[in-house]
């Protein structure tokens, strides 16, 4: 990756970035210009200060979600074991059911997967104004009734916390009823914090205090290791655990692609945390570093390069020679195919223009795989990234806690009196550290991109109009929100959060993948015919019915 170098970019950022405000009213203005900054970086990975993380400016069509989304859709959705109910309107239980595309293996026929299931208390208005525990109490009944789950969570809805249901006194009440299941409820109502990172967060320390640390069950293996902050959109884990097995590596536990309760519940069994995505689960990496003593850093497995760095750097913390040699052999075998391809795909692909909005570490790790096949990011940014995302954890004790953020419950979290076990001695830990390996740090996406690139946090819908016109990117990486009007644009647009239902995206055979798709579709003549409804009429007039 082409580090704070000058880009050649032929486009002005800061043009670009007066073009964008100039339409806004003065005090949305003032706003914006802090959340889009063009990049520079300095000595010692020094960039300018982004906000980020604060209230979207009401008005604004932004791309963000809420904080159920993030506790029920992101972080425990992806589980296959865990009977998680919506308490709510039934629209939040449908509309976060599978729609990442997350997938699951269970071990076996017979083995337990909720995943097909979408369940919800259905609230209706007579809930609304008398109060919704009961009908929670009769649904907890009826599914540990019918399924035997041996965990359930429970997922609190914007209603919820406004008519004031107690979904913690209700979880209490049936785990006494039911003892032997692990009943929990989330505090996740959909207008926690600003955005889904709240529900992130709120999620991490609910499964943090009431699940792992339950089972003493470590599974079998020399070298053993949770990924934390891997979702599995398209088999993305699938093909990650392909070649940790390949290695010789343990996962242990992912949190939470493809994953099962017991498995959280014994993941302070690790020796060592890897941080795929750091906005959603940092929060996990460390209090399972304070309470358990397990170390952590961050990893990518996005892009081939980045694999092969990830996986050299878990061989080097565990310090077995023979897992060194494994794990070279690993990336050498892998390499050849990946080099074959992504030499075909450069020869078309070299030079061309991408921009990634997306989530809250995608928009960074698929920069990565871009510069693999020659392209370059001129625009990149978060919907709820934080200012460590964008700069990285070293501007952490500077970043001021508003009160959105403060409704956010911070865990005091000290070492367990008996399972407190640091894997490693201080001068271990210096001497990896000396070695390159960053422990509990994130280098965030700002000191990785080039000089005179646009970052810009929480994009909206006119500023993303703005960036086409003016850049005339090759690609652009967004969502299903975006998709059809960036295309009417005449620019392709994929999919970085469900990837258009393909994938995997990770590791080798994902990289393959990625080169190949792109390749289509910046390469394709197609997007230049598109003619966008609004290029031939400007104004839609609409007319009713009944009027005909
Ligand atoms: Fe992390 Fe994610 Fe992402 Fe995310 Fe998301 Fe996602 Fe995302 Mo969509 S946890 S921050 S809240 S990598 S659902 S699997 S793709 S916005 S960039």
């Amino acid at each position: 990756m082409v580090r704070g170098k000058a880009a050649t970019i032929a486009v002005d950022p800061a043009e670009v970035k007066e073009e964008i405000l100039k339409r806004y009213p003065t005090k949305v203005a003032r706003r914006r210009t802090k959340q889009i900054v063009v990049n520079r970086v300095e000595a010692a990975e020094q960039v300018p200060e982004i906000s980020a993380n604060t209230r979207t400016i009401p008005g604004i069509l932004t791309m963000r979600g809420c904080a159920y989304a993030g506790c029920k859709g992101v972080v425990l959705g992806p589980t296959r074991d865990i009977l998680q109910i919506t308490h709510g309107p039934i629209g939040c239980g449908f509309y976060s059911w599978l729609t990442r595309r997350n997938q699951t293996r269970p071990r076996n026929d017979m083995s337990t997967n909720f995943m097909p299931y979408a369940m919800s208390t259905d609230m209706q208005e007579e809930e609304i104004i008398f109060g919704g525990e009961k009908k929670l109490k009769k649904a907890i009944q009826e599914a540990v009734e019918l399924f035997h789950p041996k965990a359930v969570g429970i997922f609190s809805t914007c209603p919820v916390g406004l008519i004031g249901d107690d979904v913690h006194a209700v979880a209490r009440e049936m785990e006494e009823k039911y003892p032997g299941v692990n009943i929990f409820g989330f505090s996740c109502e959909g207008y926690k914090g600003v955005s889904q990172s709240a529900g992130h967060h709120i999620a991490n320390n609910k499964v943090f205090t009431d699940v792992v640390g339950q089972l003493e069950t470590p599974k079998e293996g020399e070298f053993r290791l949770n990924i934390l902050g891997e979702y599995n959109i398209g088999g993305d884990a699938f093909e990650i655990e392909r070649i940790t097995d390949r290695c010789g590596l343990t996962v242990h536990a992912t949190f939470s692609g493809n994953s099962e309760y017991d498995e959280f519940a014994s993941a302070h069994t690790a020796d060592l945390n890897v941080v795929m995505c750091h906005r959603s689960i940092n929060y996990m990496a460390e209090m399972m570093e304070k309470r358990y003593g397990i170390p952590w850093f961050k990893v990518n497995f996005v892009g081939a390069n980045a694999t092969a760095k990830s996986l050299r750097k878990i061989a080097a913390y565990f310090g077995s020679q023979a897992l060194i040699d494994k794990v070279e052999k690993v990336i050498s075998e892998e390499m050849v195919e990946v080099e074959k391809v992504r030499d075909d795909v450069r020869l078309r692909c070299e030079g061309k223009v991408a921009m990634l909005f997306v989530g809250g570490s995608r928009a960074h790790h698929y920069q990565e795989l871009f510069s693999e096949i020659g392209m370059k990011t001129f625009s990149a940014g978060y919907e709820f990234g934080h200012r460590d995302d964008y700069e990285g954890r070293k501007v952490i004790p500077s970043i001021v806690v508003d009160a959105d953020t403060r409704n956010i419950e911070e865990l005091t979290v000290g070492p367990d009196e008996t399972r407190y076990r640091p894997r490693k001695d201080d001068g271990e830990i210096k001497k990896l550290a000396d070695e390159g390996i960053r422990f509990s740090d994130y280098s965030g996406l700002m000191p990785e991109m080039m000089n005179q690139t646009l970052v810009i946090d929480d994009l909206n819908h006119h500023e993303a109009e703005i960036l086409i016109e003016k850049y005339k990117p090759d690609i652009f990486c967004a969502g299903i929100k975006e998709k059809y009007v960036i295309q009417k644009g005449g620019v392709p647009l994929k999919q970085l959060h469900s990837y258009d239902y393909s994938g995997p995206y990770a590791g080798f055979r994902g990289a393959l993948n990625f080169y190949r798709e792109i390749d289509r579709m910046v390469n394709s003549k197609i997007f230049r015919f598109v003619k966008a409804p609004w290029q031939e009429s400007p104004e839609l007039a609409g007319s009713y019915g009944w009027n005909k």
